[in-house]
């Protein structure tokens, strides 16, 4: 661990998820007392000027903030997996991008922080273990994934956005390397969620269950999105899904596009206070994104659009966005 005693975070992104990154940076100022400094991690689509700027947001609302890039050698061959942006793979490689550092908070662009991370960053890895993360809800998309990577339904399956990651014991045992090799190689299966589906698939007996307070995902702020309950969850206990989405630390507006409140059909409870922080940095929501019957859609009650969600679905099987 560094000896300044501060917390120490990661954030990737590209153009597109700029506005994201700021709008996170900015919940984060308000929710986070202990000292943290901030990688913040562009790809070749960010360009200078840009991403200074957000640099130069983050330190105006008081944090301690440099920006970063991946070399590119250390991302080569990733390109060609999976359907996410090539930036999905970064966190894979984040052990050797960041040499001086032991211990890390990775942290998605499409969330909000909300409490103090400090417990977060104090969390106890299993001994062995690479990373800690939140493992999805059996109700969600979990057994799909899973089972597409060869794992049984049974095991469970962590979501990326959220990792606290032992970065000396990757160095040590090689993780990126293993990870690139297994992302490019012939005979992999499908990676519908690119380095999330390869991290699982290659790790799922290596990284450590979390409190779901850190990583709220849509399925569990929301499980009628799936036609479930808390309670039927098996990886994790009904009141620690319930105390997750009544108190959460981090709320991630994870899965497709109406999911996300710069939609005009986010019905996510957190999506006002999601705009509010966008309104607060230099790249504020002119207009909630959408076709023109989302605004239409958006004045139906959650669980009817949750509905209207599944069926669309159903009708175009599982759904590839993640993010
Ligand atoms: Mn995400």
């Amino acid at each position: 661990m560094t000896s300044d005693q501060s917390i120490v975070l990661a954030a990737c992104f590209n153009q597109k998820y700029v506005p994201q990154a700021a709008t996170m940076l900015r919940s984060f100022a308000d929710s986070v007392t202990t000292p943290a400094r901030w990688y913040l991690v562009a790809d070749d689509s960010v360009d200078q000027p840009t991403h200074d700027r957000l640099v130069d947001f983050a330190r105006s609302r008081g944090l301690t903030a440099e920006a970063a890039r991946i070399p590119d050698d250390l991302v080569a061959g990733f390109d060609d997996c999976g359907y996410l942006p090539r930036i999905a793979w970064y966190r894979a490689v984040l052990a050797e991008a960041f040499c001086d550092e032991d211990r890390l908070i990775y942290l998605d662009s499409d969330l909000l922080v909300l409490h103090d991370l400090r417990p977060l960053w104090e969390a106890k890895l299993r001994p062995g273990d690479y990373f800690g993360a939140i493992g999805q809800p059996s109700y969600g998309d979990a057994a799909i994934l899973a089972a597409g990577v060869g794992l049984s339904p049974d095991t469970p399956y962590f979501n990326s956005g959220v990792m606290l990651m032992d970065l000396a014991l990757m160095r040590a045992e090689q993780f990126a390397r293993r990870t690139r090799e297994f992302a490019v190689s012939d005979d992999r299966p499908e990676l519908p969620t690119a380095d999330q589906c390869a991290m699982n698939a290659l790790f799922n007996d290596r990284w450590t269950s979390l409190d779901p307070t850190w990583n709220c995902m849509s399925s569990i702020m929301l499980p009628f999105l799936f036609g479930a309950e808390w309670r039927d969850d098996r990886f994790h206990d009904a009141v620690t899904l319930e105390r997750a989405a009544r108190a959460p630390a981090v709320v991630h507006f994870e899965g497709p596009a109406v999911l996300k409140p710069w939609n005009a059909r986010c019905f996510n409870p957190f999506a006002d206070l999601y705009r509010t922080y966008r309104a607060e940095t230099p790249w504020p929501l002119d207009a909630l994104e959408g076709r023109r019957h989302d605004a239409w859609f958006a004045r139906m009650s959650p669980r009817l659009q949750a509905r209207v969600w599944q069926f669309r679905r159903w009708q175009t099987g599982l759904s590839r966005g993640r993010s």
